[in-house]
């Protein structure tokens, strides 16, 4: 699979590129899944379709959301958590297909992180200005697991800094297909991503779908 990426006509990114220590960017990782994974996604937002989370300083959030796996992160008035139930429809979050745990782990052993079990995964949809400020995630219980992100669609400019808000960020274009993997001494950088510019992908059309896997709860399984 690898050897196949290196040769992707008319892509000179260099296919792996080091942000900080712990935190890399593999080019075009998510490619040889795409034809599985639209379809599942596709099912996952009839199951649960995206919404736009009001923050807990009662804000609506420019990028919509929903999950899936036995944990979703979910936002309201009283503040951020993971639970194992859609608010929406009461049901639990559709269950994790196969392709998207063979996608985070495969991402993750590239990465750095093999034997990453991925329980959770929030998927977002950027539309044309959405955008998500500088923050940590720190709402998961296990910090010694990392954060696995797939972007999908349309480009996006994804902002990664230190362990400090006021560290100076490093800009990032994040295309369809590329994973981002962040953790160890990066687990806790400040990241977000710049306002979404438009446009129209073959795929996806006017729009950003990105992927965030996490492991919620500690346990050696996920290590
Ligand atoms: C991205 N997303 O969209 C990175 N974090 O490239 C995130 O960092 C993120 O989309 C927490 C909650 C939702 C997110
Ligand atoms: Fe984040």
């Amino acid at each position: 699979m690898t050897a196949d990426l290196f040769e992707t006509v008319g892509d000179a990114r260099p296919p792996r590129e080091t942000m900080a220590e712990g935190a890399v960017v593999l080019r075009g990782f998510a490619r040889p899944f795409e034809a599985a994974l639209i379809p599942a996604l596709g099912d996952i937002v009839k199951q649960a379709p995206f919404r736009h989370l009001i923050t807990p300083g009662g804000h609506r959030m420019s990028v919509a959301m929903t999950n899936c796996g036995s944990l979703g992160w979910v936002s309201d008035s009283s503040g951020y958590r993971c639970d194992g139930i859609d608010p929406n429809s009461g049901a639990p979050w559709p269950p994790m297909p196969s392709v998207l745990c063979r996608l985070a782990a495969g991402a993750a052993t590239e990465g750095g992180y093999a034997g990453f079990t991925a329980e959770a995964c929030l998927i977002n949809r950027y539309v044309s200005g959405a955008k998500l400020s500088l923050h940590q995630d720190k709402d998961e219980l296990d910090f010694a697991a990392p954060i696995v992100s797939v972007s999908l669609g349309l480009p996006a400019i994804f902002l990664f800094g230190g362990l400090k808000r006021s560290d100076p960020t490093r800009r990032y274009r994040l295309e369809h297909g590329d994973v981002v993997v962040w953790g160890g001494p990066s687990r806790l950088a400040f990241h977000g991503v710049a306002p979404l510019a438009d446009g129209e992908h073959g795929l996806l059309g006017r729009q950003r779908i990105n992927l965030t896997f996490r492991k919620v709860r500690p346990g050696a399984a996920g290590r």
